[in-house]
């Protein structure tokens, strides 16, 4: 029986007058929810709701977007595009004119001095999959930097890294249906009630449907390690070793894919030699899971007729980030689990728009999952932009994480910021603080004039937010949804897409290059670039997306539908077709605790606020939930220090200090605290950050930390002052 669903009693709602509903994507979290934004008679947005015949959320939201209509009238929106000569002076407002000038000018400037790779973009995860790809051409086409790369190497790069590594290919296999046939979900650093609530909801609807073991791999007991079956309390960063141990146990028991292995994959040998080395004994010393329950793990996943693992930031965040998600796809290639229904390996992403960028910007190579370091990749793009390939890079420049420390260095002097805010976000921000103050030039086009990393800009380009544009996300399960122009950009504000389209016609080269001006405009093109290759989108259009919901890419010409999974035909995306099965040895190089800071600190996320709450920080309905900077601290530490719940406490790093409130609880252990990172000049100034090899991903979960108690509770609100306003 489904608890509490036998009879449909839908709630009512309060009449807000609304006279027509227009269908869009929530934009916050990866899940890709369907919302109807509601329209008053004066065309003012006055509701969200979930769309009902959306597959996704089945007319299900979640907080956050139950009050996204909110946002277009939030605080802090910028109005009118801002310049200044000096950083921290008061801006002047201009015109869109002077300002596009401006930014333009000093591009050519600091090229034409320094280098063409001397001027640095860094973009985002959430801006539409149309504005990605025109950034692309516009980075990569006209002002020819290399060094241009996005926010989501916080974030999903180790994936990215791990999927091309066993793979072949980026692109996450599995889908949401998969919950409905697994019988055994391991779930790593993620915890999807809080972060992607929608997808839990659609596991808790499976999980009442048919019962299958639930494994949660998490350092603390988040809400998701509540449900589970089982629950790991990892060590911080030694999820590679437990990794190779359960392959040791399935190897060493007998319990593999033994036709999988030999009809799939390659390299089997070197890889079983290495797991060789990490029985359970040896390994749980090192990732503090006792033997017994690395082999009970190993054994119920290996057992299971089709079993998956789902995984997000407890991954990805760490210095053997990319290994431990080619442990993941290991530990499924061993035991047959990919491409088929429940089997798979999903990495849960985290932006609304995250994979979109991956798939369409350029970041990492050229769009549609083209390759720099591939010539044929280099002719196509070159010839469909028409401009000469010689043009392009033969190798990708530096990853977000390293456009930093080159700035330090000089390599880079000049630095355009879209829809990120590092002075938040950012492992170590004194020292990010130290990087932006250090450039020449530094333009910040955001939704929010108040955002932090505009104090330190000389010109702020106010952007037009989610649904006052148009355009596309993919979301986790590859699928394509819509973005409709719901309501005009706040007062002089526009889309990225034009403001991108604006850029592009200050250069020689861009008045060359075509580029549409509508979002359906550059669609096309994105279809017809796709056309027979893994990401095909030929078959999709604007309204065939609207309709069902959202599509899963491949859809290719002539298809009315997408494809919920990828590899189904066992063959990848490597030269040989097969999925190469990778020897991981653990070097363990983090930041421990020890004497002088003997805390873990972990970081994340809470479900009410997002990132760096330029947006949910705005709204009341959500920031009240938490509006002050907090740590979850176990209670017997705290009563060891004399701190007490609902006081201040200061944290202090190698890297710098934050002030707190202590919220105690049983969640995390003696030895470690969780602070939230959605506050400003908070957990980030004490984050090291150590970069994974692959995927330059950092590791912003591991570092140590000394506590002691805060008397000045005044020094705390003064460090976390309000948002200012220009
Ligand atoms: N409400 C809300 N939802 C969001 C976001 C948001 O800001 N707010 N952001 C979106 C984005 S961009 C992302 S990337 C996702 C992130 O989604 P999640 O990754 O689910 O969120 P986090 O809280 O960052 O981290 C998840 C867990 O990793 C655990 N962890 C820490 N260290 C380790 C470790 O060494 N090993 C393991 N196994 N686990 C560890 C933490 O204890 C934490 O519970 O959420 C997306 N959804
Ligand atoms: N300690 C710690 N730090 C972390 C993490 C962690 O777990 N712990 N997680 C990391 C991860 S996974 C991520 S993804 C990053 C996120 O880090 P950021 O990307 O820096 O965070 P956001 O606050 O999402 O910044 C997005 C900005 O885009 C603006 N914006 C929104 N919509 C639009 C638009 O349509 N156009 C334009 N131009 N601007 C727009 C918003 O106002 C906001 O300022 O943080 C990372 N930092
Ligand atoms: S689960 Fe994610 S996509 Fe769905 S409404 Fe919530 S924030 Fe938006
Ligand atoms: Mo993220």
């Amino acid at each position: 029986m489904l608890f509490g669903r036998k009879h449909k009693n839908p709630i009512k709602i309060a009449d807000k007058g609304v006279v027509e509903w227009k269908y869009t994507t929530c934009g916050y979290c990866s899940t890709g929810c369907s919302i109807e934004v509601g329209l008053n008679k004066t065309g003012d947005a006055v509701a969200s709701r979930g769309v009902g015949s959306a597959p996704v959320n089945q007319g299900k939201l979640c907080l956050k977007g139950i009050f996204e209509h909110e946002l277009f009238k939030s605080a802090g929106r910028g109005s009118a595009p801002l310049l200044r000569d000096k950083r921290h002076d008061p801006f002047k407002a201009v015109s869109w004119d002077q300002s596009l000038d401006k930014v333009a000018s000093e591009i050519k400037r600091i090229q034409d001095k320094y280098g063409p790779d001397s001027f640095a973009i860094v973009s985002t995860g959430q801006i539409m999959t149309e504005e990605f790809y025109t950034l692309g051409k516009l980075s990569r086409g006209v002002i020819g930097t290399n060094n241009y790369d996005g926010n989501t190497t916080l974030c999903m790069s180790s994936a990215v890294s791990g999927y091309k590594r066993s793979f072949g290919s980026d692109g996450p296999p599995g889908c949401y249906d998969d919950f409905d046939d697994t019988e055994c979900l391991l779930a790593i650093g993620s915890n999807l009630p809080e972060q992607h609530p929608i997808i839990y909801w659609r596991l808790q609807q499976a999980m009442e449907k048919r019962k299958f073991p639930l494994i949660v791999v998490d350092p603390r007991v988040t809400m998701l390690a509540q449900q589970a079956d089982i629950h790991l309390p990892i060590t911080p960063g030694t999820d590679l070793v437990l990794l190779n141990s359960l392959a040791h146990v399935i190897l060493d028991e007998g319990l593999e894919d033994k036709a999988f292995i030999d009809s799939r994959t390659s390299d089997y040998e070197s890889f079983a030699r290495l797991v060789e080395q990490y029985d359970p004994i040896t390994s749980s010393r090192i990732c503090g899971i006792d033997e017994d329950t690395i082999r009970n793990v190993a054994r119920t996943y290996a057992r299971a007729g089709a079993a998956m693992t789902i995984w997000t930031m407890g991954i990805n965040q760490s210095t053997h980030g990319s290994d431990g998600v080619v442990g993941i796809n290991n530990l499924n290639l061993i035991t047959g689990n990919i491409g088929k229904p429940g089997g798979t390996s999903l990495s849960i992403t985290g932006q609304c728009n995250a994979m979109g960028t991956r798939e369409w910007s350029s970041c990492s190579g050229l769009p549609g999952y083209r390759a720099l370091e591939n010539e044929q990749d280099r002719k196509d793009i070159a010839n469909y932009w028409g401009i000469d390939e010689e043009f392009f890079p033969k190798k990708r420049g530096l990853f977000q994480t390293d456009i930093f420390p080159a700035i330090e260095t000089g390599q880079v002097k000049g630095l355009w910021l879209i829809a990120t805010n590092p002075m938040t976000s950012m492992t170590n921000t004194p020292r990010i603080r130290k990087n932006l103050e250090a450039l020449e030039f530094l333009v910040v086009q955001d939704a929010y004039a108040d955002v932090e990393t505009n104090e330190y800009s000389h010109a702020y380009l106010p952007a037009a937010v989610w649904a006052e544009k148009e355009g596309c996300f993919t979301n986790t399960e590859r699928r394509v949804n819509l973005i409709r122009n719901v309501i005009a950009p706040h007062a002089d504000s526009k889309p990225d897409l034009w403001i991108f389209n604006q850029m592009a016609k200050r250069f020689d080269q861009g008045k060359k290059i075509k580029f549409p001006e509508t979002a359906e405009g550059v669609f096309q093109e994105l279809r017809e670039l796709s056309k027979g290759r893994m990401l095909d989108y030929s078959g999709m259009s604007y309204e065939k997306i609207e309709a069902q919901g959202g599509i899963q890419w491949p859809c290719t010409e002539g298809d009315e539908t997408g494809s919920p999974r990828l590899y189904t035909d066992g063959k990848f995306q490597h030269a040989d077709g097969k999925a190469k099965l990778i020897p991981l040895p653990f070097v363990d190089n983090n930041e421990r605790p020890d004497e002088d800071y003997p805390f873990w600190l972990n970081s994340g996320r809470v479900v009410e606020h997002f990132h760096t709450r330029t947006r949910t920080g705005k709204i009341g309905n959500l920031n009240k939930f938490s509006p002050t900077p907090y740590m979850e601290m176990n209670p017997d530490a705290a009563s060891e220090l004399g701190i007490e719940h609902g006081s201040y406490a200061r944290l202090t790093s190698r890297r710098g200090d934050a002030v707190v409130m202590v919220q105690l609880t049983q969640r995390v252990p003696p030895n470690m605290v969780f602070v939230p990172f959605h506050y400003h000049d908070c957990v980030n100034r004490l984050t090291l950050g150590l970069l994974d090899p692959h995927s330059r991903q950092p590791a912003f979960k591991q570092c140590g930390v000394h506590i002691e108690p805060a008397a000045d509770q005044k020094a705390a609100s003064v460090r976390n002052k309000a948002a200012r306003t220009y």
